[in-house]
Parts: C-alpha cells; structure tokens; sequence
C-alpha cells in the first residue's frame, strides 16, 4: 500500500508528515521511521509526525517518532509543522485557525496567524526534578544552576520540561562547545532517567539568546521549538533573561514569552512545505 507524506520543515527541523486521521495508531513503526528519517537511505528528517484522529474531545492527536525510533512526548517545530499540514488536508487557506491537540504533554493549542507564522501554547513549564525526570536534586525540588559533572569538566545546569525533558547551560560562546562529543554525554548522562535535550545558550542581551541544541534521539539539529522554550524559561528562573526574547537557533528565530498572567510558554515561528511524495 502506498503511503502519501509531506515533508515539512520549522527552521531546518525537518519532518515527515503522514495524513493519519481516521485512525488512533501510526500507520508506521518506530523501524519504518528510522529508514525514512536516514538522509541517505531514506527521505532524510529529524523525526515523522502522524496526525491522528482527536481524543478526549481535542481535533486531533500528534505523535511522534524521533529519528532513532524513540517516541517523545512533545515537538514544538513538529507541532506549527502538523498545525500547517492539518490546514491544508481541511483545504483551509485563510488564516487564524486553531486547532486542541492531544499529545502525550498535555492538550497542546498551535494557531495559523495571517502572516503564515504559527503561535503555540505550549502549556505550563514543568520545573520539579521528579517531573523533568532528573535525580540531580530530590523530587519537589527546582534545579537551578546545580553542577553536573559532564565529560570531565562541572557545568552550570537548569533542568525544565515542556512535557519532554531538557537541560540547559549558559555558556560564554556556543559556538565553541564540541556539540557532537558533549551532547551525547549529556543525554545518556545517569542523573536522566528518560534521558535528555540539551540547550547549550548564550546570553546576548536581556531579550535575545542563542542557542545550539543536542536533541535526545536526534542528535544535532538546526532547532528545536521545546528547547527554545525550556532555554527562556532557565533564563528567567535564572535572571539572565526577560519573560520575553527571541532565541536565535542555527536555522533562524523563534519568538518565546513565558506569561506573567497565565504561567503558560508562547512560541512564535514559521512552518515550511517542503514537498510530498509516496512511500
Ligand atoms: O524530546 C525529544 O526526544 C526531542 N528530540 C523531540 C523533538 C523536539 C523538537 N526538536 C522540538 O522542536 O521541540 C521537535
């Protein structure tokens, strides 16, 4: 049976997007999705998105294979990915949608603005260490700038989840942190249970961060919209940073604000078709 896909990126965080809604499961495996994210063997992405049927009264459900197979519970580009993909299946092309979707953190709500860019609500920050989940402090506490022991040298961390797991670290400048050796340290390190993101950040100004990432499951990617946030909301707990600033990624910006008023984090940034093709 052939299968119909789209490719999609957000800032050069590509995915495969499948058109699964009248069903509850994938029609996919983790395996499958491993051979179509290889950039050699297969189409090439970071992850495949299936948009399927709503539950528990949302539009839809969101799921999510990592391009090692993992299954996280959250993906903040894949998400104005599947917001965008889901507008054109309903054949919508003006603008202002929004769609309740269910994914494993929580009822997440993406928004289609006028000037084609997406803002999500991505929920409440999750700041305990037994929500993150990390052993670095007891359960009911924060972890805030707690040194971590990683590839020889004591780093500075700050542990938030936006439903998947992130650590992040201030650095003087990111473009000097060996990604490709560190990361995988950090993300297999033993104070993470479920393993982790890692955000490596500099701090430009009061309302602008840069950032590299280490993704769990994905490796070096040119963004990632969960990390964006998690990397705001360490900056505030921290006061390194405003409620509000732009976070610069490898493949462009992202414009993040952590509510005063409802606690909820606001993620604005752009949604690409690439272009569709049958499996
Ligand atoms: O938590 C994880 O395992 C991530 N690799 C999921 C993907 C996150 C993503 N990059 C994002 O934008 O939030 C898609």
């Amino acid at each position: 049976m052939a299968i119909e896909f789209t490719k999609y990126h957000g800032l050069g965080n590509d995915f495969i997007l499948i058109d699964n809604r009248t069903l509850s499961l994938p029609v996919l495996t983790p395996e499958e999705a491993i051979k179509l994210c290889d950039r050699h063997f297969g189409i090439g992405a970071d992850g495949v998105i299936f948009a399927l049927k709503g539950q528990d009264g949302t539009d839809y459900t969101m799921r999510i294979f990592n391009s090692d197979g993992s299954e996280p519970e959250m993906c903040g580009n894949g998400i104005r990915c599947l917001a965008q993909f889901i507008a054109e299946l309903e054949g919508i092309s003006s603008q202002d949608s929004e769609y309740r979707i269910h994914t494993l953190a929580g009822v997440i709500t993406p928004k289609l603005r006028r000037d084609g860019q997406v803002i999500v609500d991505m929920g409440l920050p999750r700041l305990l260490a037994a929500e993150i989940p990390t052993t670095l402090c007891s359960g009911d506490e924060k972890v805030v700038n707690q040194p971590l022991e990683v590839d020889g040298k004591s780093w500075d961390v700050t542990c938030v989840s936006m439903g998947n797991p992130h650590c992040i670290t201030f650095v003087e400048d990111v473009a000097a942190i060996p990604l490709e050796t560190v990361g995988p340290k950090f993300e297999h390190h033993s104070v993470f249970p479920q393993r982790t993101n890692t955000e490596f950040i500099q701090v430009v100004g009061q309302d602008y961060l840069k950032m590299r990432v280490w993704e769990r499951g994905a490796g070096v990617t040119l963004a990632c919209g969960t990390g964006a946030c998690a990397a705001l909301v360490a900056g505030v707990l921290t006061g390194r940073c405003d409620r509000k600033a732009t976070v610069e990624l490898p493949g462009g910006p992202l414009e993040i604000e952590w509510s005063e008023v409802d606690g909820r984090v606001y993620m604005t940034g752009p949604a690409e078709k690439v272009f569709t093709g049958k499996i």
